[in-house]
């Protein structure tokens, strides 16, 4: 058992209140323009700029910091073909019989079906795995430990650093999604958690008419 290696907390920042309630307020302001975007400019983005926001990605805190994410930046347009083309092959069959008439109903307001064009519009695609364990050199096995919890903290710092930087995103999960695994090579301790696709918004995007819940609604206080 190795002992703890505890080193002053340097980064911490704190404000004075009216500053903090400024911050609060700035940051609801600029996260609640985010939407999840379906139509995609082929503009291209600066590659430095994405890995500035997986850099972003990777402070997400984790179980026993394992850090258990791997992304993978798809910008290669025959491997966007070929995804594209899994991607939908899963998504007809999801459309045509797998959902259940009660999901069907609840995707009906956004309008998705199973042509996704944008996986090839977008000028990146970055496949969000989850590294459910870790192999050894010697072959055994390494727990992970709450490993969606991490990767869906990670993800989340994704898709803000990337709306911050002033790309769009969509958050896609087409299911299942094991053909990520075949395409970009990516071993089989790692399961695929989220496919993003990032980029600027068409001209003429349109986004659904849909609204959040309020914060009566979404948080309780026992105070
Ligand atoms: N994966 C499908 C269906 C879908 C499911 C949910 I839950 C959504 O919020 C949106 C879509 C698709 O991408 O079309």
């Amino acid at each position: 058992m190795s002992t703890p290696r505890l080193v002053p907390l340097m980064g911490y920042q704190e404000y004075p209140v009216a500053e903090m309630r400024r911050r609060a307020a700035a940051f609801y302001d600029e996260m609640r323009r985010r939407r999840t975007v379906r139509h995609f400019s082929a503009r291209p983005v600066p590659r430095d700029v994405i890995e500035q926001c997986l850099r972003t990605a990777g402070t997400a805190p984790s179980g026993a910091n394992r850090q258990p994410w791997h992304f993978v930046v798809v910008g290669d347009p025959a491997l966007k073909r070929e995804i594209r083309v899994a991607a939908e092959r899963e998504e007809r069959e999801f459309y045509a019989g797998r959902a259940t008439d009660e999901w069907l109903e609840a995707l009906a307001p956004l309008g998705t079906d199973e042509h996704k064009p944008f996986l090839e519009t977008a000028p990146y695609l970055i496949a969000v795995f989850a590294e459910r364990y870790l192999v050894a050199a010697d072959g055994s096995r390494r727990a992970n430990y709450y490993v969606s919890e991490s990767v869906g903290l990670a993800t989340g710092l994704l898709v803000v650093a990337l709306h911050h930087a002033g790309l769009a995103t969509l958050t896609h999960t087409p299911s299942p999604m094991g053909f990520l695994n075949e395409i970009l090579h990516r071993p089989e301790n790692e399961r695929p958690f989220v496919l993003l696709v990032v980029g600027y918004p068409s001209a003429n995007a349109v986004v659904p008419d849909i609204a959040r819940k309020p914060l009566e609604t979404i948080a309780s206080f026992a105070c």
